[in-house]
């Protein structure tokens, strides 16, 4: 029973809040510094990691003749028309029903064009695909001449999920994109997010 008090006495001693004395306490000065940030208006990457836009394939830096202007084609898939080719957003893209799909873009004006650029999403969820396409123009809307026959295009990731076809300087006032095929597995149709004309 003895033995069993100084145990509980022990147990007290240790359990009860440590005395301070009084004298002892003093207050401690809370010192802030404060340290200006440099302004950052942009992400910044050290130079030591590469930037995947780097891989990208360059688009020309001249005006877009083709965005936001009218734009017409067959029939599409689901909700994706063929006014998203030319919203100058690449995360809405036209999906075409079936082969050959026409996409024709109406300048609104006869332009000098030597570029036309086609770009999917550039997310990588996007597959790897090939699309065969040809270029073709207009003065009037009606006759059209080809000025690039058919060929078989990479759309990657790894270089911005676009391509660019460059040909010949030519007055246009309206273009006309044909696809013929398309790689990718989960599409019966050409697939564009945008449409460029230079
Ligand atoms: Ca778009």
């Amino acid at each position: 029973m003895k033995r069993m008090l100084s145990f509980l006495a022990a147990a007290a001693l240790l359990c009860a809040p440590a005395a301070v004395p009084a004298e002892d306490t003093e207050e401690i000065e809370t010192v802030v510094t404060v340290v200006s940030a440099p302004d950052q208006t942009q992400a910044e990457r050290p130079p030591c990691f590469p930037d995947p836009s780097d891989n990208f394939i360059q688009l020309p830096d001249t005006e877009n003749y083709a965005l936001h202007k009218p734009v017409t084609a067959g029939a599409h898939t689901d909700v994706y028309v063929i006014g998203n080719v030319n919203d100058g957003k690449t995360d809405t893209y036209w999906e075409s029903k079936g082969w050959p799909a026409e996409a024709t873009i109406d300048l609104q004006g006869t332009f000098t064009v030597s570029a036309v650029a086609v770009c999917l999403n550039p997310s990588s969820i996007w597959e790897p695909r090939t699309q065969e396409i040809a270029v073709w123009i207009s003065a009037d809307g009606e006759t059209f001449t080809e000025i690039v026959p058919a060929a078989k295009y990479g759309f990657d990731a790894e270089t911005g999920n676009r391509i660019r076809i460059d040909f010949e300087s030519v007055d246009a006032a309206f273009v006309r994109l044909v696809f013929t095929m398309s790689t990718a597995s989960r599409t019966g149709g050409a697939q564009a997010a945008e449409i460029c004309v230079y």
